[in-house]
């Protein structure tokens, strides 16, 4: 068996590990991530498209936003479509300045690989049977497997940075985790083109058929979602059916102005609420998805993510830079407080714009007067433009 040692083993070369990894890393701490997948599978995800501000100055304090700033677009507001009319929600206007920054998950990922190669720490890619131990001592390993050898790493602290189906959160002994979940009786339907965006800025709609949403990578390629029912395999939409469904979601003006082409990328994603507690496990951290899920709709995941690591990288630079481990213990507590607040937004906005059968025609009309009054109401606005943008640390 190989044997290695590291300051910090982190599970999982998500958004989460790898830039947990960086900001480590620009500190002076040793770090090793152990991946499940390779690079390219890592990259081939195509995921959240919205950073919100402290999203962007994370990045940026990690040393890794250059070309985020090249190539991002900030958008200012979004609308809304329902009963066949589009409403600006004017984010800057409504929270005194601030906005979202719209660029792919998959180009993060791709920065902080580059910046990891360039500095030269490790990343163990395709590595199986990864197992975080004794987490609950003074002195935890991980072990994984490759190329038929059994690896090891000893460690001071694990991050478990691998994602809702990571080994990390189900090490945990029975008892030792509480954990509160919801599954949406639908899903997305997601389909990636080289074609221009439909609008300069997002659309989430509410339609009888269901919700879409019109979102973007850059002004050459667009990303739209199609609500679609949980049993439908994604080889049974054509791109065709596709492009017609979402058609049919929009108000007409918006329809007729949108540009189809082949689609580079179709999946489809299950919507849940999950979260975990504790976040912390004697020298074992969660971070990011492997501890907390929110549906699409609130486009928190990721910013989630990055809020995790920026108090996780703030707690371990204290430890090893005074010896102190107030931050460590107030880890869980401190992640908890932002991620419940989050997941009650993308729980509110995805009830406000999905169509859910089991509720009946009064259901629909209560999500229309909620919908008209949310955009008359100054106030309502403002609660949905402040959560938005995201709340503040
Ligand atoms: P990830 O990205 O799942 O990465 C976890 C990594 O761990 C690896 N792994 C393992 N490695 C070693 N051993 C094991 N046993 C392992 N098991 C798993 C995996 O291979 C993987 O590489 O989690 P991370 O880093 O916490 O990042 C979280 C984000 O990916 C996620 O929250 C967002 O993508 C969610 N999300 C969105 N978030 C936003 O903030 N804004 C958005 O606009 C947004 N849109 C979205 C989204 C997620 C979506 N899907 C598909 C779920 C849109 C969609 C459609
Ligand atoms: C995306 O561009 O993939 C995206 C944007 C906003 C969301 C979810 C996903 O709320």
């Amino acid at each position: 068996m190989g044997t290695q040692r590291t300051q910090v083993a982190i599970v999982g070369a998500g958004p989460s590990g790898l830039l947990l990894g960086h900001l480590l890393h620009n500190a002076g701490i040793d770090n090793l991530i152990i991946e499940r997948q390779s690079g390219d599978y890592v990259l081939g995800r195509v995921r959240a498209g919205v950073l919100e501000q402290t999203t962007v100055d994370l990045l940026d304090e990690a040393g890794v936003g250059a070309r985020m700033h090249r190539e991002g677009l900030f958008h200012d507001g979004y609308d809304l479509t329902f009963g066949g009319a589009r409403h600006r929600i004017d984010l800057h206007g409504l929270t005194g300045g601030k906005r979202v920054m719209v660029y792919g998950q998959t180009e993060i990922t791709r920065d902080l690989m580059d910046a990891r190669a360039a500095v030269g720490r490790p990343t163990v890619y395709e590595a199986t049977d990864v197992a975080p131990h004794d987490f609950d001592r003074d002195a935890p390993t991980v072990t994984w497997r490759k190329d038929g050898a059994v690896h090891e790493v000893r460690c001071d602290f694990i991050a478990g940075c691998d994602g809702f189906h990571g080994v990390s959160r189900t090490s945990v002994p029975e008892g030792g985790v509480t954990t509160y979940e919801k599954v949406y009786p639908f899903g997305w339907l997601g389909l990636l083109s080289d074609t221009p965006p439909v609008s300069h800025e997002l659309i989430y709609s509410n339609h009888e058929r269901g919700f879409a949403l019109c979102s973007m990578r850059s002004m050459t390629r667009s990303r739209y979602y199609v609500q679609c029912p949980l049993e439908d395999k994604v080889e049974d939409w054509s791109d065709a059916m596709f492009w017609d469904e979402l058609r049919r979601r929009l108000d007409p003006a918006t329809a007729a102005t949108l540009v189809t082409g082949p689609s580079i990328e179709k999946s489809i994603a299950p919507l849940r609420s999950f979260v975990a507690e504790p976040m912390r496990f004697g020298r074992m951290f969660l971070a990011g998805d492997a501890a907390h899920i929110v549906p699409p709709t609130g486009a928190k995941g990721l910013n989630l993510a990055a809020s995790d690591v920026r108090y996780l990288s703030r707690a371990l630079i204290e430890f090893y830079a005074q010896k102190s481990s107030a931050g460590i213990d107030a880890y869980s507590a401190r992640c908890l407080a932002r991620i419940w607040k989050a997941e009650r937004f993308s729980w509110w906005f995805t009830s406000l714009m999905h169509k859910f059968p089991e509720t009946g025609a009064i259901g629909r009309k209560l999500q229309q007067a909620e919908l008209d009054y949310l955009v008359q109401s100054r106030a309502a606005s403002t609660v949905m433009a402040e959560n938005y943008v995201g709340l503040p640390f």
